[in-house]
């Protein structure tokens, strides 16, 4: 899958990111914990190799716990600080990991007499809980929410406490996505547009990697009598088995694309993680599925 997605805004972001890091404390990445490889921007890295870091694994209640803490072990292993956290009900557990980052620098400014200001950018792909992180710790809807990218277009800063400022930013890809299996759990998880992409090709790809990863629950959801089955064939099977069909019984497949993806990102095949975390510490992230708890 060719994608060509890299809207103007997110050039100018990227811009202004760079601009605003001198005043940054601690850059908080927020990637997507269904997709841990996928979701992290290797630009995101090295703009800001120089600050204190924090990475958090958001949407942790859609994706398999025990693989979440396998990720957040190997991140610790490399030396960055993580955590995960479903940001809409437990966004407490951030702002604590963003205060013992900052606590050096606090101290530091202690010393010298004066109260800092701890200002922290929240940084990620698209759609990944960004604007939600900072309502919630703002404890009021400041920022925009929604669910599809390129919700927030500029960055913003907005006062959480006497003491602390978060920097909202516009989504960020990276300008060529050369993985084709990365750029399509992108789209899976809504960091990329549904416009961009053919739907049919993403639905059917999806639903071969959750056959991998969950092949009981898909087979019981889209009544499928044979697991092993792939592309077209598969397609028309789900149609059938969820009466997805148009006049003369031929199958519906915009309806299959709109309900597959709904159920998917709705979490609604249970808690799933695409993507394991390496063997070694050299290697890239692999991308073994992993399942695990019961349809909700
Ligand atoms: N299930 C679940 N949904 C979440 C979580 N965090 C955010 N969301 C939902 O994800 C969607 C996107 O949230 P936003 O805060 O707008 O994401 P963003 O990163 O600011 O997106 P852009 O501004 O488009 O880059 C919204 O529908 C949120 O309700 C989470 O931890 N769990
Ligand atoms: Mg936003």
């Amino acid at each position: 899958m060719d994608i060509n997605w890299y809207p103007g805004h997110m050039a100018k972001a990227k811009r202004e990111l760079q601009e605003q890091l001198k005043k940054v404390d601690v850059v908080v990445e927020l990637c997507d914990a269904r997709i841990p490889a996928s979701s992290r921007n290797p630009d995101l890295a090295r703009l800001t190799a120089h600050k204190k870091r924090l990475t958090v694994l958001g949407k942790s209640d859609l994706a398999d716990p025990a693989v979440t803490a396998e990720w957040v072990g190997w991140y610790r292993e490399q030396g960055i600080r993580c955590l995960a956290a479903d940001i809409e009900r437990k966004s407490s557990l951030v702002l604590r990991a963003i205060e013992q980052e900052a606590e050096e620098a606090v101290r530091r400014s202690m010393e010298r007499g004066i109260r800092k200001t701890v200002r922290v950018m929240v940084a990620g792909v698209p759609n990944v809980g960004k604007s939600t992180l900072i309502n919630r710790l703002n404890g009021q809807s400041v920022a925009k929410v929604g669910d599809r990218p390129g919700v927030t277009r500029n960055t913003r800063w907005v006062r959480v406490g006497p003491y602390l400022e978060l920097m909202d930013t516009p989504g960020l890809l990276w300008p060529r996505l050369d993985d084709p299996a990365a750029a399509r759990r992108l789209c899976y998880t809504s960091a990329i547009r549904d416009e961009v992409v053919d739907l049919w090709d993403l639905t059917m790809h999806l639903l071969e990697d959750l056959l991998e990863a969950v092949p009981d629950r898909v087979c019981d959801r889209y009544h499928l009598k044979d697991p092993s089955e792939r592309g077209q064939v598969l397609m028309e099977s789900v149609c059938r088995g969820r009466g997805f069909l148009l006049k003369g019984a031929e199958p519906d497949f915009e309806r299959c694309c709109r309900v597959v993806l709904d159920e998917y990102r709705g979490g609604k095949l249970g808690r799933i993680t695409l993507e394991r975390p390496p063997m070694d510490t050299a290697g890239a992230p692999s991308s073994g599925p992993a399942g695990e708890g019961g349809p909700q």
